[in-house]
């Protein structure tokens, strides 16, 4: 093909993912814009997360109602969440109800996984090859991709001699797993592993639990939505959907201005039991303002989450190896459980400490830390994603001048606004690191970056503009800023996901925003208003 010339097949924008990103991209893209668009998704199936989490007691810990597309009040009104967090099934419901109802299907390519996408500078255009060989171009590419989608398997030496099965929670089979009469190893005590123990224990003949650093994690309480319940929140969803615009984590909760110290001892135990019972993230979110950035008020919460450890934990050697002590509580995503706790009250169930008892390998029969052997018929990883950067990276990028994506973020990732990457023009990343992303509730920063990269498109093409590309300069001051706002905080203490830390050998560096989903929100649209700042606009 000569240059300028686009095929039949070629596209205005190709969209990458049919999870929540993807599904809704794909709905403004085609349907409110009129352009000519695809969404390339590895699965056979929309739902992206919800599509691959099938692990037992997968669950969303963000409450249904909120937890949903804000789009559209024909699809709130005419949608019935079952209970407070609905589980995996109900969730990949919801998003293949949206698909249908938006007639998404026909203009998904599945089973397709995008390997390369390499801008042609000659063209303007982006072109795209599948795992089989298959290529197309477009003139703009979104990637819908995920945060947690690339799954991270430690890599122990003899897993390929474990003569049981073996499952990553991030791909757990689709006709599930039964684990009756089994001896279960479980990998991992972060949000999916707590969700997993407690269903695993009650299946399995047995099952040891390898940890290697305790989780401070506060009941869910779920409950069924009752016919009242949901009939009010149907009624209000204009404001629910307003406060959760307006909030710093998207979330519809009560802004909270008091600090720890403002309180005596007992007010503020008061404080952390009733929200204890509420439960969810509403015991970090509506106790005190300053949890996340003052270590001796972060303290009397940890401290309160540890005493319900002792309490609810019945053997006090166990209670002690789950209490957590080495970052702040908060600073690590904080799971939330349904008797998780309550769980190692089990006969069956056993904790081993893999920090004080590293593991080795995996043997034919089982894990072999350096103290024993544990034999087991099946092993599950919960043991998370190479976060953010990971589907990025996964794919060769090549943006302008063939410079890779890989090079560009040698030192860690590097972005203007999570949007879009110096060097690589018209590539826009939906939730990429530097934007709130994982630090709120996903849906609520996912329809905001689609609604902004989409009102993008369509003022390029009312004026005539072919590409945008974020300027060098302006990427430099938003990472530094994106820095400077985490150093603000205890976050960068832990040794989380949110640094890179649970990958050997990746960079360290805080890749979601702290500042708000509120703040960034104003800062983005200003970025639009005044002509697109920071970006160079041209054909
Ligand atoms: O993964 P994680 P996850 N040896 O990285 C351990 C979202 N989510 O899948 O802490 C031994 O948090 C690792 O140990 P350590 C949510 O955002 C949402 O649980 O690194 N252990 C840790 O305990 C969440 O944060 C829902 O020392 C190893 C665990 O594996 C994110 O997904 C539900 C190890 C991994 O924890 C990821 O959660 C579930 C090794 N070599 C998840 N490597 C909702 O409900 C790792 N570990 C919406």
């Amino acid at each position: 093909m000569t240059v300028n010339e686009v095929s039949e097949s070629d596209l205005d924008v190709a969209i990458i993912g049919a999870g929540f990103s993807g599904l809704y991209a794909l709905h403004r893209v085609r349907d409110l814009m009129g352009l000519k668009t695809r969404v390339f998704e590895a699965g056979d199936g929309v739902g992206g997360t919800w599509y691959w989490n099938r692990y037992p007691g997968a669950r969303c810990d963000s409450e249904s109602y909120y937890y949903s597309y804000s789009f559209s009040e024909e699809l709130e009104q005419e949608w019935k969440w079952s209970s407070r967090y609905p589980a995996q099934p109900e969730i990949l419901n919801y998003l293949e109800h949206v698909a249908d109802r938006f007639k998404l299907l026909p203009d998904i390519q599945f089973n397709t996984r995008i390997t390369s996408v390499h801008f042609d500078d000659a063209n303007n255009r982006w072109n795209l090859t599948t795992e089989n060989g298959e290529k197309t171009s477009a003139h703009f590419v979104v990637t819908a991709v995920g945060c947690l989608s690339t799954r991270n398997t430690p890599n122990f030496p003899g897993l390929d001699q474990f003569t049981g099965d073996w499952y990553h929670t991030g791909a757990w089979p689709h006709e599930g797993v039964d684990f009756s009469g089994k001896r279960v190893g479980l990998i991992g005590t972060g949000s999916t592993g707590i969700q997993a123990t407690p269903v695993i224990a009650a299946e399995a003949k047995h099952l040891t639990i390898f940890q290697r650093t305790p989780n401070f994690s506060v009941p869910a309480r779920n409950e069924p939505l009752s016919p009242e319940m949901a009939a009010d929140i149907k009624k209000n969803y204009k404001e629910i959907r307003a406060a959760c615009r307006t909030s710093g984590g998207g979330f519809p909760f009560a802004t909270i201005e008091r600090l720890a110290s403002d309180v005596t001892e007992e007010e503020r135990q008061k404080i952390y039991s009733d929200l204890w019972e509420v439960g969810g993230f509403r015991f970090l979110a509506e106790s005190f303002a300053d949890l996340l950035i003052d270590e001796e008020a972060n303290n009397t919460a940890a401290e309160f989450i540890r005493a319900k450890i002792r309490a609810i934990v019945k053997d006090p050697q166990v209670a002690e190896m789950l209490l957590p002590t080495d970052h702040p509580y908060g600073t690590k995503r904080p799971p939330i459980d349904t008797d998780y706790y309550e769980t190692f009250n089990r006969e069956n169930v056993e904790l081993v400490d893999v920090r004080k008892a590293p593991i080795i390998e995996i043997t034919r029969k089982g894990v072999r830390t350096k103290n024993a052997e544990y034999e087991l018929d099946v092993l599950v990883f919960a043991t998370g994603f190479d976060a953010m950067t990971g589907p990025l990276l996964g794919m060769d990028i090549r943006g302008s001048n063939q410079q890779t994506l890989s090079s560009a973020w040698e030192a860690g990732p590097r972005t203007y606004l999570g949007l879009q990457i110096a060097g690589f023009p018209n590539l826009f990343t939906v939730t990429g690191p530097g934007s709130p992303s994982v630090l709120t509730n996903m849906p609520v920063a996912i329809e905001q970056h689609v609604e902004w990269i989409t009102s993008c498109i369509g003022y390029l093409r009312e004026h005539g503009l072919t590409r945008i590309e974020a300027k060098d300069d302006a990427q430099e001051e938003w990472v530094r800023h994106v820095s400077e706002v985490a150093d603000g905080t205890l976050y960068p203490r832990a040794n989380s996901w949110y640094v890179g830390a649970n990958v050997p050998g990746k960079s360290r560096v805080f890749m979601p925003y702290v500042g708000g989903m509120d703040v960034y929100r104003q800062h983005c649209d200003d970025v639009a208003e005044n002509g697109y700042e920071g970006f160079v606009l041209s054909n």
